[in-house]
């Protein structure tokens, strides 16, 4: 396999609004990040991954830019920006930058002269689209609600396409001007010395550009977005053409925001000659989703919960690397999600670190979650921002559900739980800023905060900096980064997650028991070395067998 300069490396996203203030309007900026810059090394990341950054209205925070070659008011200045570059750099970091690129914000200059003439130059930038018998052109729900079809104002039967929100017009693929245009933007960033891109939304740029109507899935007459993507094809040449123009010229790390892949597409995708590098892996976030809705209650369930993490692995096993995370900006606190109630302490917390950093793939820490923060309880809707959350709220309500039945699901679901402010301290708003935090802080930041768990030696800050030292040991780093993944799930106790990472030289065996009893494990190689345990205690029998206490984690050299 050919050697990459990211194999190996360990990444965090960063959600700049959210990290960190440095000039007292609420809001996280670029200066705010740098200061930051030496606790991100010492956490034992190389690759940040900033949520975007570009100039935009913020109605999906970010998410919908209206100039890709300038950076938010909000965030700083273009200097800020290379003096982030440049600090990176001195500390042997790489900057990724977050390519929005199925749509731009209905601000951005190009939507701008395209609504006011559709037939004109700009036009073909976008889906304009004649509606029938009086009604959108078809029947498809956007991501956020509602129809993925806008009216143009002032336009008699004209739509526009949008498949998230209406701020945010998909962009035509198909048109050659538009696809260079995209591309000239890519490589001005790779010039600048970025070391390459996630890549939001991306599987959305395939349409079926005759827009048909699909079954209805819901009361509303309308089908999923889901299915609009998956009916769409050629995806392939596509992303064959972007990677060619762009990210391979500069040897650029991608990961690919993919959902709802053809299954068969995976060698093509992150294989070696793929289109990314890699792409995330959320195929256990899809397990609390819902199919239809966050009104869908689907609580937590181990066996699930392993078997989607085992099965991504091998099925990635002989094609690529996945990146592997237990949440983001769009996705709930991982430690509220996917630990049950027993298991709601440091010791769970640590447990599911270790299951999730040690895998085959790239890692990926979202900020706040190397201290273990958790989901926000709102009292009422009114304490949510995103826009998403509202509309599943709403959603929730048509379906029957209570006021509070309805924020039970969004306190479960909402994109809003991660990107609360970080908590960085014990001041006031977590020492996240001394104005006041665009989105209402955690209140459980007195306990669940960077200053505290710096001192204590067994915070979870600092078992997450020995799990990251540990992936990148000399002695163990050749395994970890390529060592075959081997799922144990034969003669484990129940709720217990085992999986080997292997390979000619050593095995090492990381074992979690999410079960609320003390278990035994046999095992069939004698333990060598403890590299890695979240409690005090490790006890073996005369029979090779290794007892684990409810939420601990070993990780055993054998
Ligand atoms: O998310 C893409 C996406 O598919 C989301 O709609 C996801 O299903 C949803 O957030 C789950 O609740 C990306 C970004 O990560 C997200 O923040 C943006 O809102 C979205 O694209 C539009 O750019
Ligand atoms: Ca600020």
């Amino acid at each position: 396999m050919e050697k990459k300069w990211w194999h190996g490396k360990i990444a965090c996203q960063v959600y700049p609004k959210s990290y960190y203030d440095s000039n007292r309007d609420g809001i996280g900026d670029l200066q705010g990040i740098i200061s930051k810059l030496d606790y991100l090394k010492a956490l034992g990341i190389d690759i940040v991954w900033l949520s975007p950054v570009y100039r935009s209205p913020f109605v999906d925070q970010g998410y919908d830019i209206s100039d890709y070659y300038e950076i938010a008011p909000e965030f700083g200045t273009m200097e800020d920006f290379d003096t982030l570059l440049a600090e990176m750099k001195k500390r042997g970091m790489y900057l990724v930058m977050d390519l929005v690129v199925n749509h731009c914000s209905s601000e951005h200059k190009w939507f701008q002269e395209a609504i006011r003439n559709p037939e004109g130059p700009y036009g073909k930038y976008f889906y304009f689209r004649k509606g029938k018998d009086g009604h959108a052109p078809s029947n498809y729900r956007s991501y956020f609600g509602g129809s993925m079809w806008e009216p143009v104002p002032g336009r008699e039967d004209l739509y526009y396409y949008h498949a998230f929100a209406k701020e945010q017009p998909d962009l035509n693929w198909y048109c050659p001007e538009l696809r260079n245009k995209i591309y000239e933007m890519i490589n001005w960033w790779l010039e600048k010395g970025v070391a390459g891109f996630r890549i939001d939304a991306i599987i959305n740029i395939q349409k079926d550009t005759t827009f048909p109507d699909y079954p209805a899935d819901g009361p509303d007459g309308l089908c999923s977005a889901d299915t609009v993507v998956s009916r769409a094809s050629g995806i392939g040449e596509m992303l064959e053409e972007l990677k060619v123009h762009t990210f391979q010229k500069y040897d650029a790390f991608t990961v690919g925001e993919v959902f709802n892949m053809k299954e068969e597409e995976l060698q093509e995708f992150i294989g070696e000659q793929g289109h990314f590098s890699t792409m995330f892996d959320f195929s256990q976030h899809l397990l609390t989703a819902g199919e239809h809705g966050w009104y869908e209650q689907r609580p937590f369930c181990f066996e699930a919960w392993r078997d989607a993490l085992f099965t991504a692995q091998e099925k990635a096993a002989s094609v690529g690397f996945l990146s592997n995370i237990i949440e983001n900006h769009d996705e709930p606190r991982g430690a509220s999600t996917f630990l049950p109630d027993y298991a709601q302490n440091d010791d769970g917390v640590k447990m599911l670190a270790t299951a999730s950093l040690l895998l085959r793939g790239v890692p990926f820490i979202y900020q706040g979650q190397e201290i273990g923060m958790r989901n926000f309880k709102a009292r009422s809707i009114e304490e949510f921002d995103d826009l998403n959350t509202k509309d599943q709220y709403e959603l929730a309500l048509r379906m029957g559900c209570t006021e509070q039945e309805a924020l039970v699901c969004c306190n479960r679901m909402s994109r809003d739980n991660a990107r609360r402010p970080m908590q960085w301290n014990t001041e006031d708003n977590a020492g996240f800023t001394t104005g006041t935090p665009w989105l209402k802080v955690n209140p459980d930041y007195t306990k669940i905060n960077v200053q505290g768990q710096e001192s204590d030696p067994d915070s979870v800050l600092n078992y997450y900096r020995k799990l990251t030292a540990l992936r990148k040991d000399p002695r163990y780093v050749q395994t970890f980064t390529y060592g075959r993944f081997v799922p144990v799930r034969e003669r484990i106790p129940e709720q217990v997650l085992a999986y080997l990472r292997e390979d000619e030289q050593q095995k090492i065996l990381v074992l979690g028991n999410w079960s609320e009893q003390t278990v035994k494990v046999s095992l069939e190689n004698a333990v060598k070395e403890v590299l890695l345990n979240n409690q005090k205690a490790f006890r073996i029998n005369e029979k090779g067998q290794v007892e684990l206490q409810s939420c601990q984690a070993l990780v055993l050299l054998l």
